[in-house]
């Protein structure tokens, strides 16, 4: 059956996560979810879009961590994603890490969306920047903004999500 062209484009934007090549789900210490982060490979690099809630409302250093775990704790998860072994901070000349993103910013109910373009990191399996290399990667959500100077500052860990691939 041959489906109409408005059918097909709307059966497309109602399921929103096909589209997206990797997702992390996003859980709170306790386990409470806290939303979702869906990573597309674009021709620019990865297109991030998170869409988090249950966030105290402000600012919140927003990382990509080397290691795809987020359990025994969140601490699994490593340092920042960092294979060219730089320092940190989008600000730093020095920096900045592959997995540096900018701040998110949840609003006084708790929630927060955020769309980030970085070419600092790939989706495919083969490129040295891959995201999917042989222990993964995570998404951090932390409990203060990033300074994006050399010290992140942005203290505890409130959420983590594997990346995985969908
Ligand atoms: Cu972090």
């Amino acid at each position: 059956m041959k489906l109409p062209l408005m059918t097909t484009a709307a059966l497309l934007m109602a399921s929103g996560a096909l589209a997206a090549d990797a997702t992390a789900t996003m859980q709170g210490p306790d386990g409470t979810d806290m939303g979702q982060v869906s990573l597309t490979q674009t021709p620019h690099g990865v297109l991030i879009e998170a869409d988090l809630k249950g966030v105290a409302p402000g600012g919140h250093g927003f990382h990509i961590h080397e290691t795809g775990s987020c359990s025994p704790g969140f601490d699994a998860a490593g340092d920042h994603y960092n294979p060219a072994g730089a320092e940190h901070g989008i600000l730093n000349a020095s920096g900045r890490h592959a997995g540096d993103l900018p701040n998110v910013f949840a609003a006084e109910d708790g929630t927060a969306r955020a769309d980030i373009l970085t070419d600092t990191v790939s989706l495919d399996p083969g490129a040295d920047s891959s995201l999917f290399d042989d222990d993964g990667a995570a998404i951090i959500l932390h409990e203060n903004p990033d300074s994006y100077g050399p010290e992140a500052g942005a203290g505890g860990r409130l959420a983590c999500g594997v990346i995985t691939m969908n």
